[in-house]
C-alpha cells in the first residue's frame, strides 16, 4: 500500500548516538544503524519509497534529553537537537515534520521549548522518552505529578500529540536481568505505567483535549483494559480520575503500531480501542521498514480501514497538509 504515514520514526545526533548502542547488537549491525539512524536524507528516502512510506514524523533517540541529570544541558541539548532537525526535515517537507524534544526535567522550559517548534518549524507535536532523571538518576520523575499541569495546559492549548515513547525500565526488581529493563519487556511495562499514571491523576478531567501516544501496539494496554476497570471496582485507592480509567484511555490515547508486527495483538489492540484510534508506524532504524510494512500490507481487512490506519487518521490528528 503506497502513502503510509510513519511517525515513531527516529533520529540521531552524534552526541546522543551512543545511547542507542546497548540496543542494537553486533557491530557489524551497529555500522549500518548508525548510517541509518543519522542519515535524514537519500537512504532514509529510499528505504520509505520501497516500502510505501510517504511521509515520516522524525523525533531523537532514546533516552537522550531525559536522561540528562543537569537541566541547564537538557535545555540545551533539547534546544540544539530541534533546532538541527527543522533544519534537516526543512528540506524535504513534503517528506519529513518533525516533532519536539523536551527538557522535561524543567515543565516550564518543556513548554516554551515545545511552543516555539511548533510555531517556528512546524513540528507535529512532541515525542518524550518517558520518564525524566534530575540531578540524580533515580527515582525517574513521571508527568503525572501536579509540577507538570502546567506544561500539560499548554500542549492541551497548542492542542498537538504528545508521543510517549519507551525508554529503560530501572525499577529493582530487574536487577540480575537486564535484557528484561529494555525492549523485550521493560520498555512496555514503563510506558504502561506512565500511561496509568496519566489516567489516573486527574490529568484527562484537567485537559479533556489532551492526545497521548504510545506505541507498539498500545504497549500492552489494550489487552488488560477491560480487567484494569473491572478490578478498579474494589481497589480505586489513590485514583482520582472522575470517570473510569478505560474511558480515559479511549478518548485520549492513540496507538500505533510501531514495533510490534503481530496479527494477534493487532486484533486485540483493534477491537479494544477501535479502527479511528489505530495507526501505522514502524519503529525505524530499530525496526526493519520492510518487516513493518510487508506485515502491515498483507493484513487482511477492509481496504477502507487500512486507509485509515495507514494515513487519513495521521492526517487528521496531526493536520497534516496532505490528500
Ligand atoms: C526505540 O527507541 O524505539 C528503541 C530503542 C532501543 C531498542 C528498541 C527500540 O531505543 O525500539
Ligand atoms: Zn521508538
Amino acid at each position: 500500500m503506497n502513502g503510509k504515514i510513519a511517525f515513531e520514526e527516529h533520529w540521531s545526533l552524534l552526541e546522543t548516538l551512543e545511547d542507542s548502542r546497548g540496543f542494537v547488537g553486533g557491530s557489524s549491525h551497529w555500522e549500518t544503524f548508525q548510517r541509518q539512524i543519522l542519515d535524514l536524507g537519500d537512504e532514509r528516502l529510499r528505504e520509505m519509497d520501497r516500502n510505501g512510506i510517504e511521509y515520516q514524523i522524525v523525533s531523537l533517540n532514546a533516552p537522550a534529553v531525559q536522561a540528562v541529570l543537569d537541566t541547564r544541558k537538557a535545555v540545551d541539548l533539547a534546544r540544539r537537537a530541534n533546532d538541527k532537525l527543522a533544519e534537516l526535515v526543512g528540506k524535504r517537507p513534503d517528506r519529513f515534520a518533525g516533532f519536539a524534544a523536551l527538557p522535561m526535567q524543567d515543565p516550564e522550559a518543556a513548554a516554551a521549548e515545545l511552543t516555539r517548534c511548533v510555531s517556528d518549524f512546524g513540528f507535529k507535536g512532541a515525542l518524550v522518552n518517558g520518564f525524566s532523571q534530575k540531578d540524580k538518576p533515580d527515582p525517574g520523575i513521571y508527568y503525572d505529578i501536579p509540577a507538570y499541569r502546567g506544561f500539560w495546559g499548554r500542549v492541551s492549548e497548542l492542542d498537538v500529540p504528545f508521543y510517549l515513547h519507551p525508554r529503560a525500565n530501572r525499577e529493582a526488581s530487574y536487577d540480575g536481568h537486564p535484557w528484561l529493563t529494555t525492549s523485550p519487556w521493560g520498555f512496555a511495562a514503563d510506558t504502561a505505567l506512565h500511561s496509568l499514571r496519566l489516567c489516573g491523576s486527574g490529568l484527562f478531567d484537567d485537559y479533556p483535549n489532551l492526545k497521548i501516544i504510545i506505541g507498539h501496539m498500545g504497549e500492552g494496554i489494550p489487552y488488560s483494559l477491560w480487567r484494569i476497570d473491572a478490578r478498579m471496582r474494589f481497589s480505586p485507592r489513590g485514583y482520582t480520575g472522575k470517570r473510569p480509567l478505560g474511558e480515559y484511555f479511549l478518548d485520549n490515547f492513540y496507538i500505533t503500531t510501531s514495533g510490534n508486527f503481530y496479527q494477534p495483538t493487532f486484533q486485540c489492540a483493534l477491537s479494544a480501542v477501535g479502527i479511528d484510534r489505530l495507526l501505522f508506524s514502524v519503529d525505524y532504524p530499530f525496526e526493519d521498514t520492510k518487516d513493518a510494512a510487508s506485515w502491515f500490507d498483507g493484513l487482511q481487512m477492509a481496504e477502507s480501514d487500512k486507509l485509515k490506519i495507514a494515513r487519513t487518521n495521521a492526517i487528521k490528528l496531526f493536520k497534516l497538509d496532505l490528500k
